[in-house]
């Protein structure tokens, strides 16, 4: 094998070497998958000083400020409309059960009050609070769990060196103790889980960046796991999971699809997973993205993500003043009305027996299957036998028999027009 043809697996074989060998996950930790998987909707939350250019997350890379530029923007960053209240209403009208909120993105800017740095809301904003305390403690509060985003890849510490793909205009001196970052990294962390009760999971971001550097994973998700052995370690890697994990996450796509380019690499594996998608193009505030998705599209996209078996988490990019657009208020509270009438079939599903056609999806919940005819391309449908004996189909929330006959090759039913719902047709069929 030549040198070139190797490099994929070294890759692999460095960053995988890097996790925890073994794995057990406690029991907490199992149940946590357990909830997870049961929950299916959450809001992803992209918030930094960034919003303030109203330009997305990657503003500091994309339009090469560098750090003595950048670190004039916290100054500008006064959230006083900020009411976590809002917020967790917002996603529990919505139907969302937890919270993924970035507390450091890329550029390095810890939206917590951290100790070990002062390149946090705390000691550089005029606002002074720290909005993650505020919002863990309304979650708590109001049962909402809270996870947090956070990123490897770091734009802003010199110590994140040798540089990878990005952040290379930041105007860093060409040196670094790569282990005093990830030392750093790991104090951050320990903060995290430390300060702000019981937290849902890490959703870590940026290893792509750097693919072959040593990251020490298998020290990280050990700490991450001995203060909190609940908490559930997700990682944004592109890659299949490895040992240490306890959820897998797609990007923009549904498990073993790759319509973004993200997830080539991406082997789909065993453990709970889950997808997420943007509300118009962008993660952070982008004043200029109005590509809005329609309610129907991300009520489709949740359920499609269902049917795969995955959880979605929708994001939303709060503006500097600590809003949210209304654009996305409105959309959200029009999902969440359809959640409120068909959120049965969704909550505490799993994927169902037949797997995902171009005409829609299957979730089940014990002995119902619940059949999502989310294209109605045909009024004739032929459902696959999945080697169960049907009792009965009805139409969901009127409970109106459906006429149907059963084969060796499936369940034909033909489907009454007056009955599609263009959104989402949903009949139930008691195994
Ligand atoms: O670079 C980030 C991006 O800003 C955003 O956070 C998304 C969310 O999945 N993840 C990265 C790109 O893979």
């Amino acid at each position: 094998m030549s040198r070139k043809t190797l490099m994929p697996f070294l890759i692999l074989f460095v960053i995988t070497a890097n996790a925890q060998v073994t794995y057990t996950p406690t029991p907490e930790n199992l149940k946590t998958r357990e909830w997870f998987q049961d929950a299916k909707f959450g809001m992803f939350i992209h918030w930094g000083v960034y919003s303030v250019l109203g330009d997305g997350e990657w503003v500091m890379n994309n339009q090469k400020i560098d750090k003595p530029t950048y670190q004039k923007l916290p100054a500008f960053f006064n959230p006083i409309g900020y009411d976590p209240r809002e917020w967790i209403a917002l996603a529990k009208a919505a139907g969302m059960k937890y919270i993924t909120i970035t507390s450091k993105h890329h550029d390095g800017f810890a939206m917590w009050d951290s100790k070990v740095s002062d390149w946090d809301i705390v000691d550089r904003t005029p606002y002074k609070k720290d909005v993650i305390k505020m919002l863990a403690d309304e979650c708590k509060k109001e049962g909402i769990k809270l996870f947090f985003y956070h990123s490897h890849l770091d734009w802003y510490q010199d110590n994140y060196f040798p540089r990878g793909n990005t952040g290379q205009t930041a105007g860093r001196p060409e040196s670094g103790d790569w282990y005093k970052y990830l030392d750093y990294m790991d104090s951050q962390l320990r903060e995290l889980l430390t300060n702000y009760g019981d937290i849902g999971g890490i959703w870590f971001d940026g290893i792509w960046d750097k693919k072959e550097a040593d990251w020490r994973l298998d020290k990280t998700y050990s700490l991450i796991h001995t203060l909190q052995p609940a908490c559930l370690v997700g990682n944004n890697h592109h890659l299949a999971p490895f040992p240490g994990e306890d959820f897998q996450m797609f990007e923009k796509d549904l498990p073993g699809h790759n319509t973004t380019g993200f997830s080539g690499d991406q082997r789909v594996g065993e453990l709970p997973f889950e997808t997420c998608e943007t509300m118009n193009n962008s993660w952070g505030f982008n004043l200029q993205d109005k590509n809005y998705k329609s309610t129907k599209n991300l009520i489709q996209y949740l359920v499609r993500a269902a049917g795969y078996n995955s959880n979605f988490l929708l994001n939303v990019g709060p503006m500097p003043n600590g809003k949210l657009q209304p654009e996305f208020v409105n959309t959200l509270n029009e999902v969440g009305k359809w959640m409120g009438k068909y959120g049965e079939t969704i909550y505490g599903s799993r994927g169902g027996p037949v797997s995902p056609k171009s005409w829609g999806v299957t979730t089940q919940k014990a002995n119902k299957v619940y059949v999502h005819i989310l294209n109605a391309e045909d009024l004739n449908l032929l459902i696959p036998d999945f080697g169960k004996k049907v009792k009965g189909i009805t139409l969901f929330g009127t409970g109106a028999k459906i006429k149907y006959k059963q084969d060796a090759f499936g369940i034909a039913v033909s489907l009454p027009r007056e009955i599609i719902d263009e959104t989402d047709t949903i009949l139930v069929i008691e195994i």
